[in-house]
């Protein structure tokens, strides 16, 4: 194994057993009955060019290290996906509650949204990886955000990607444009919320009285 790879399995195990863990809130609102607040969960560790820019970005050496493993702290990275605006401030405070974690960081991105429009809630967790050596304690950034904010993050993610970063101006004002179109829909949809789970729960009775096994 190359240097990399050492200094990256602590991340992959702890991505790992974090999306399990995650999606484990998920059912277990399930079982309970109860809408999940969580609608799906994903994970990922942070590529190596994705380390080397943001190394260069940071002004730090890119090579493993302890330094990079301090000011890095999206190595690994969760991110949970949400129906609704106040599903986030659940999701947000069942983390707070965890005992498998603590708790470093939280950047509130949707009370101040980025210039660019990106909203999310950021938590930094501090988690412990049990290895053969013994225990590591690993950052991990989980982002927190509706289904909307999802969707305008990854295709403004996928255009910053083609643009290496640099928008023309329209094309950033339109985005910012989506960015509150997209904020509108999720304020329409929370008004409209009772409604929505009413109707989700005579969904789910229905098609269990129609399917009885
Ligand atoms: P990728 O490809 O998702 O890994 P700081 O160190 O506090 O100054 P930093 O390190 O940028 O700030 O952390 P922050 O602000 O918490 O944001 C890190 C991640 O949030 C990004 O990771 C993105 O996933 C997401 N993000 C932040 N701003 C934007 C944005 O304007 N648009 C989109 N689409 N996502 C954003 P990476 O490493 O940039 O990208």
């Amino acid at each position: 194994m190359g240097h990399w790879d050492i200094f990256l399995s602590p991340y992959k195990q702890a991505v790992d057993e974090l999306k399990i863990k995650l999606k484990g809130m998920r059912s277990q609102f399930g079982n309970t009955g109860m809408t999940s607040p969580i609608e799906f969960v994903t994970g990922r560790v942070k590529p190596l060019a994705s380390i080397y820019d943001k190394a260069r970005e940071k002004g730090i050496l890119f090579e493993p290290s302890q330094k990079l493993a301090t000011e890095l702290q999206d190595i690994a990275g969760l991110r949970i996906m949400c129906q609704f605006v106040d599903d986030i401030a659940t999701v947000a405070n069942l983390i707070r509650q965890r005992n498998d974690l603590r708790v470093i960081e939280e950047k509130d991105y949707i009370t101040h949204n980025k210039p660019s429009g990106y909203r999310s809630y950021h938590i930094i967790v501090e988690y412990p990886v049990e290895t053969i050596q013994g225990k590591v304690d690993v950052l991990a950034e989980i982002q927190i955000r509706t289904l909307a904010m999802n969707f305008w993050a990854s295709i403004e993610h996928s255009l910053n990607y083609k643009y290496k970063g640099v928008f023309p101006e329209e094309i950033k004002n339109r985005l910012q444009n989506a960015a509150e179109a997209a904020f509108k829909l999720d304020e329409e949809m929370s008004s409209i919320r009772s409604e929505i789970q009413e109707a989700q729960v005579y969904f789910t009775e229905n098609k269990e009285a129609s399917n009885p096994t």
